[in-house]
C-alpha cells in the first residue's frame, strides 16, 4: 500500500506532509499515515494560529474539510507548489472494491443510509460513512465489499479522483455560499464526484445537475416529475417499464424522499444490487432523526421535526410534500441565503409561520413583500414556539419545524434544536 501511495502522490524521502486540522478527519489521516509508516506532522489553528512559517516547507497538505482553502497561509502554501491531497484521495487510492459516492445540497445522509441498508439486505459487507459519521479512512476494512460515501462540497473541492463505481449529485441549491464564491463554484466542487469512469446517476428534475451529463459515460437518470430510467408513475417507483414498489410502501414523509429512494435504487442497480432486496430495505427504512421525523401527535396535532433543513431548498421540499397548509417554524442563521425564494412557497403552503433566531426579520421582510398575508409570530425559544403553535393550530393540523437556516445562532447544532423542539412538545400540557 505504501508504494501505491508513494507513486500516486509523488512521495519521496524528502516529502514533508502536514495534516491540517486535528478533528475526526485529521485523526483518521494521522492514523492511516502512521500505519503506512509515512512521516507527517499535524497542525490545528485552535492550538496555535497558522502563520506562513507553519507551512513553509510543506510538500503535501492534507487539509480537513472545515478549514477553508482560502485561508491566506494555506492559499500561499498551495500557490507555492505544496500538493493538495484529501482524506478522500488517500481512501480512493487504496480501495479495490466498488465505492458509491453521494453528494448534493440535500438528501445525502438519507440516500447514503438507504444504500447501506440495501447492500446489507443483499448480504453484502458494507462500509458507510464520509461526511456522515465515520471519516472515510476509518471505514477501511479488508472484509468490505462496498463503500457508501456521503461527500460534502468541502470534501470534494479538495479531492481529485474518486473513481466511484457509481456516483450522484442529488440536487444543487444555495448552501455554504459563505465558503463557495457562488452557486456555479459550488456546483463545480460537487462535480468532482464524477471523476473517473463509473456510472453517473443524474437527477433530471434539477437543471444544474442535468447539465452535468457527459455523453461519453454510462448514465442512469431519476425523476419524480417525468419519465426517466428511475421515476414515479401512478404513485409507483418505476425502473423503465417495471414497477419496483408502491410509494405507499415507502415509510417516509415527503415527495423528496421518493426522489431519494429512486436515486438509491439507481445507484444500487448501477453496482448490481438486487432490486427486490433493495425494495425490501426501503420498506423497512426509518426516517433519520431530525429529517421529516414525526415526533408526536400530542393534542391531535401532527408535530414534525425537520431541524436538519438548514437551507431554503430543504424547507421548500418539506413544504411542497404537503397537500394541506401547515404551521411552519423557520429561522436561525440564514447564511446569506435569499429569503425571497422561500416567501412564495411559505405563502402557498403555510397557514401561519413562527419565526425564530437571528435572521427571523429577513424572512418576515420577504413575506411582507408579498401582496397576500401569512400570519407571522415571533418566538424566543422552543417553549414559546410550541406554545404559539398549540394556540394557533386545530386538531388535525401539522406543525413543521423546517427552519431553512443553520442553528448555531441559538443552538449547539441542528440536533440540539430538534431535541429542544421535541422536549417542548413533550412538556406541553395535554
Ligand atoms: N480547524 C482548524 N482551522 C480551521 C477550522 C478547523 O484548525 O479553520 C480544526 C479544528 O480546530 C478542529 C478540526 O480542524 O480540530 C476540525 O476539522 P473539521 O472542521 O474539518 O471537522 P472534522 O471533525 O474533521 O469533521 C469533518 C466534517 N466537518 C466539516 O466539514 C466542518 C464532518 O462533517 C464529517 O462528518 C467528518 O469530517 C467526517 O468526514 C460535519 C459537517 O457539518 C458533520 N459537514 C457539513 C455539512 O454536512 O453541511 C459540510
Ligand atoms: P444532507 O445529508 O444532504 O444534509 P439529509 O438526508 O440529512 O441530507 O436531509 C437534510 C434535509 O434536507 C432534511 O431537512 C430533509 O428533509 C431534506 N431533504 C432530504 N432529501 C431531500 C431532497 N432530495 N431534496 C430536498 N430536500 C431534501
Amino acid at each position: 500500500m505504501k508504494n501505491i501511495l508513494k507513486e500516486k502522490f509523488d512521495l519521496t524521502a524528502e516529502s514533508k506532509i502536514i495534516v491540517v486540522g486535528e478533528g475526526i478527519t485529521g485523526t483518521s489521516v494521522a492514523n492511516f499515515l502512521q500505519a503506512q509508516d509515512l512521516p507527517f506532522s499535524t497542525v490545528d489553528s485552535r492550538k496555535a494560529t497558522f502563520t506562513f512559517e507553519t507551512f513553509k516547507d510543506a510538500t503535501h497538505l492534507i487539509i480537513s474539510p472545515g478549514v477553508a482553502l482560502s485561508e491566506p497561509t494555506i492559499a500561499t502554501a498551495l500557490n507555492s507548489g505544496a500538493k493538495l491531497v484529501s482524506d478522500i484521495d488517500l481512501f480512493a487510492a487504496v480501495v479495490n472494491v466498488p465505492i458509491i459516492g453521494i453528494t448534493g445540497a440535500n438528501g445525502k445522509s438519507t440516500v447514503t443510509t438507504m444504500l447501506g441498508d440495501m447492500a446489507r439486505a443483499c448480504g453484502k459487507n458494507v462500509g458507510v460513512g464520509g461526511n456522515l459519521g465515520k471519516p472515510a479512512l476509518d471505514l477501511l476494512d479488508d472484509a468490505a465489499e462496498f463503500y457508501m460515501l456521503e461527500l460534502s462540497s468541502f470534501q470534494l473541492e479538495r479531492s481529485h479522483v474518486l473513481n466511484a463505481a457509481a456516483a450522484t449529485v442529488l440536487n444543487i441549491s444555495a448552501d455554504h455560499l459563505d465558503r463557495h464564491d457562488d452557486l456555479e463554484n459550488y456546483a463545480q466542487a460537487k462535480q468532482v464526484i464524477f471523476s473517473g469512469d463509473g456510472v453517473i446517476v443524474l437527477n433530471v428534475d434539477d437543471e444544474m445537475v442535468a447539465a452535468m451529463r457527459d455523453e461519453s459515460r454510462k448514465t442512469l437518470t431519476f425523476s419524480i416529475k417525468q419519465k426517466a430510467d428511475f421515476y414515479l408513475a401512478d404513485n409507483n417507483l418505476m425502473h423503465d417499464e417495471n414497477v419496483l414498489m408502491s410509494l405507499a410502501d415507502l415509510p417516509l414523509e415527503g415527495k423528496h424522499n421518493a426522489a431519494n429512494a429512486l436515486a438509491a435504487l439507481a445507484l444500487g442497480t448501477a453496482v448490481g444490487l438486487d432490486s427486490v432486496k433493495m425494495c425490501e430495505a426501503l420498506q423497512k427504512f426509518k426516517a433519520l432523526h431530525h429529517r421529516m421525523e414525526k415526533v408526536s401527535t400530542k393534542n391531535g396535532i401532527n408535530w414534525v421535526n425537520d431541524s436538519k433543513a438548514t437551507n431554503i431548498g430543504a424547507c421548500i421540499a418539506a413544504l411542497e410534500g404537503y397537500d394541506e397548509k401547515v404551521i411552519l417554524v423557520a429561522g436561525g442563521e440564514g447564511k446569506g441565503q435569499d429569503m425571497n425564494e422561500l416567501a412564495p412557497v411559505i405563502f402557498a403552503k403555510a397557514k401561519a409561520v413562527i419565526l425564530i433566531g437571528k435572521d427571523a426579520p429577513q424572512i418576515e421582510a420577504a413575506l411582507n413583500l408579498l401582496s397576500e398575508i401569512v400570519p407571522a409570530y415571533h418566538a424566543q425559544d422552543m417553549r414559546e414556539v410550541v406554545a404559539i403553535a398549540a394556540h394557533v393550530s386545530k386538531i388535525g393540523d401539522t406543525v413543521l419545524l423546517s427552519p431553512a437556516c443553520a442553528s448555531l445562532d441559538q443552538y449547539k447544532n441542528y440536533q440540539d434544536r430538534g431535541n429542544q423542539f421535541a422536549a417542548a412538545i413533550e412538556a406541553l400540557p395535554a
